[in-house]
């Protein structure tokens, strides 16, 4: 298990042009820390869904939001907002 020391800080924001970036790209069994923020009101994305893992974090204007995640299985997981519209995707490697 990976302390904080060991757990990389992945900045993800949403802005009107959605989620930035839409890609991260993830070693498998690395533990990480996506600190969401969302930067906009133009943006349907008031919240972040990541439905494999169960994550479903409301996203308040301005207010970095952490989620950590240490997927195990390569493959991908998409994020994307409550309606599934803006998304974006976790490549795991
Ligand atoms: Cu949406």
């Amino acid at each position: 298990m990976a302390g904080r020391a060991g757990t990389r800080r992945i900045d993800l924001a949403v802005t009107s042009a959605g989620f930035v970036p839409r890609e991260v790209r993830v070693a498998r069994g690395e533990a990480i820390h996506l600190v969401v923020t969302r930067k906009t009101e133009k943006a349907c994305v008031k919240e972040i869904v990541i439905k494999e893992v169960g994550v479903h974090n409301e996203l308040p204007l301005g207010q970095p939001v952490e989620i950590h995640l240490a997927p195990r299985a390569a493959g991908t997981l998409r994020f994307a907002c409550g309606m599934d519209m803006v998304t974006g995707v976790l490549i795991i490697q």
